[in-house]
């Protein structure tokens, strides 16, 4: 049988698209996705390389001089929205470069918009919807067996003869995680992987992923699309076998937990934690989690664990904006707090409580908040700024609406009016708002933009913000991170 050659990429990405405003603190993470894929793949007898465009710096030109280099069989291309250009750029460049090769694209944006994605990318032979581990393997099947494609799960395809989309058996969800592979370290340069100055405190620190899936709804997420709503998780062995995977080989100081909400099954979370406590190895972490489910035992039992911060989405500092966007999963968060004197909804209080948990325990929070969402105007923005001022964490970021494919915002967003026609997926770069795609018609562009400056200007000039980071530089060579971190996130 003809042994096939198979690559999975990154695809190149403009620096603009990818950091914008945050271009001077920019970093790496390991592309977990098309790593699975790869470590997928060799575990069902396959080789697969998997070369990551950004970490390397490759421009399209030399992704194309990689692909007629090494002339392989089969292609993957991973999709974001605000990138999709630079992957159908991509997936041009493979065709040219290997014309016999089965060249697919898949991930959060095809996923999504298959039939979209498949007319505007006629290079690629298959778009994949979902989860992809178990449909690059079949293809590599068939492949392998000289085989027709067309009957793979999970396929979306141009049918030349009855000239439409078509559609192959969606694929479930891969139901128990401990039957994959960890993702392919070995297949990535691991020591050029450094995130993003405000996503660590030490190094090497690598991503890991424990859970798939997020039960919520916020309007402004896709997230649902691709790794479902239904959570499955590792199991805690395999979990703490991940990491000390990482300890051991990779030298791992530090850990960012990627699942979209860390603490969304308690009982694991905490199993976990007990575990994490026991280890010979120790780490330092951080998380992504939702104010509305941390308390005081969990956040000590994160810190005891070794959490240094924890991301949280607050969004806004307007209930309505916060219901609009369905930022809590049970509708008494929006009324008054009933232990509240002042009659405050009782999810801003919430949030507050939690943060001033976070604080008293030294656990740094990364706050993040999308200001002039549908419906708000400028005295909306300038409340939620306040809220961010008084939350004070350690770190804020600021967005403008970006309203994803698959996501309820894209729906609101039209029916408010500020929703673009004829755009670029370029604009949907959450960072780079020079050509936004949703532009709030109560604020104009230019405010929003104004305000999204005035936003990072004034939370970092805050006292308590420096004095609080200040606070946290206990060694020395925490001064050029922090500063580099100030720059990065203030642009001077
Ligand atoms: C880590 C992460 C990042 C990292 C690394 C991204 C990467 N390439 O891995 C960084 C920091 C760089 C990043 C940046 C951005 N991110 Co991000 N990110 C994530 C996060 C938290 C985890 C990604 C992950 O590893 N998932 C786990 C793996 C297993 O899932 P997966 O990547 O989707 O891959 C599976 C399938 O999609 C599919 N698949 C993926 N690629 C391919 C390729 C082929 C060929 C096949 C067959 C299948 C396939 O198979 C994989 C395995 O099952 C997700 C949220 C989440 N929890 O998923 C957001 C998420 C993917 N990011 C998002 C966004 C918006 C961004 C940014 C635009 C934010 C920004 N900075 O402005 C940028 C865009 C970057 C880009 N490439 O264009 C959105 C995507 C929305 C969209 N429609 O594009 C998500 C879904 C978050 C959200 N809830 O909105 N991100
Ligand atoms: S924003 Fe987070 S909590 Fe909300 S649906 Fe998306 S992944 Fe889930």
């Amino acid at each position: 049988m003809k042994e096939i050659k198979t690559l999975v990429l990154q695809p190149p990405i403009s620096d603009e698209v990818m950091w914008g405003r945050f271009k001077k603190g920019s970093g790496y993470v390991p592309p977990l996705g098309i790593m699975y894929i790869a470590s997928y793949m060799e575990s069902k007898g396959f080789h697969c390389e998997v070369l990551d465009c950004l970490v390397e710096k490759y421009k399209i030109s030399d992704l194309k001089e990689h692909l007629l280099k090494n002339k392989y069989d089969f292609i993957g291309i991973t999709c974001m929205t605000n990138s999709a250009l630079d992957a159908f750029a991509s997936a041009k460049a493979a065709r040219e470069a290997c014309p016999d090769a089965l060249i697919v694209l898949g991930g959060v944006h095809p996923t999504a918009l298959p039939e979209q994605t498949v007319k505007e990318c006629l290079e690629a032979d298959f778009i994949m919807v979902g989860e992809g581990e178990q449909t690059f393997v079949d293809l590599a099947n068939r492949l392998q067996e000289g085989k027709s494609c067309h009957d793979v799960d999970g396929l979306a395809y141009w049918g030349k003869e009855e000239n439409k989309v078509k559609y192959t058996t969606p694929r479930t969800p891969i139901p128990d995680l401990d039957v994959l592979p960890f993702p392919a370290y070995h297949k990535v340069p691991m020591d050029k992987y450094v995130p993003h100055v405000t996503q660590y405190v030490d190094l090497p620190n690598y991503p890991i992923l424990l859970q798939r899936g997020c039960p919520y709804q916020c309007t402004y997420c896709d997230h649902g699309a691709v790794l479902g709503r239904k959570i499955r998780s590792l199991s805690v062995e395999r979990a703490l076998e991940n990491i000390r995977y990482l300890v051991e080989n990779y030298g791992a100081k530090g850990i960012y937990f990627l699942d979209s909400v860390f603490t969304v099954r308690r009982d694991f979370i905490m199993k976990f934690l007990k575990e994490l406590q026991n280890q010979d190895f120790k780490i330092s972490f951080a998380c992504n989690a939702r104010a509305d489910q941390l308390d005081i035992e969990l956040l000590t039992e994160l810190k005891k664990a070794g959490c240094w911060m924890i991301q949280i989405g607050i969004e806004s500092g307007n209930i309505k904006s916060l219901e609009l966007i369905k930022k809590a999963s049970y509708s008494s968060a929006f009324k008054p707090d009933p232990n509240d004197p002042n009659g405050r909804p009782y999810l801003l209080n919430k949030y507050e409580q939690e943060i001033r948990n976070c604080q008293k325990l030294g656990i740094q929070v990364m706050a993040s908040y999308i200001l002039g969402l549908p419906g708000e105007t400028e005295e909306d923005v300038e409340v939620t700024i306040n809220f961010a001022k008084k939350l004070a964490t350690e770190t804020a970021l600021f967005f403008l609406p970006v309203p994803y494919p698959g996501s309820h915002l894209l729906t609101q967003a039209k029916e408010d009016g500020g929703l673009k026609e004829n755009m670029s997926w370029k604009d949907y770069s959450a960072v780079d708002y020079s050509n936004p795609v949703y532009v709030n018609p109560k604020i104009g562009k230019e405010r929003m933009q104004a305000l999204l400056t005035k936003a990072f200007n004034e939370y970092y000039r805050q006292p308590k913000v420096i004095y609080r980071n200040i606070k946290k530089i206990t060694r020395m060579k925490d001064i050029t991170k922090y500063v580099k971190a100030f720059r990065a996130l203030t642009g001077v």
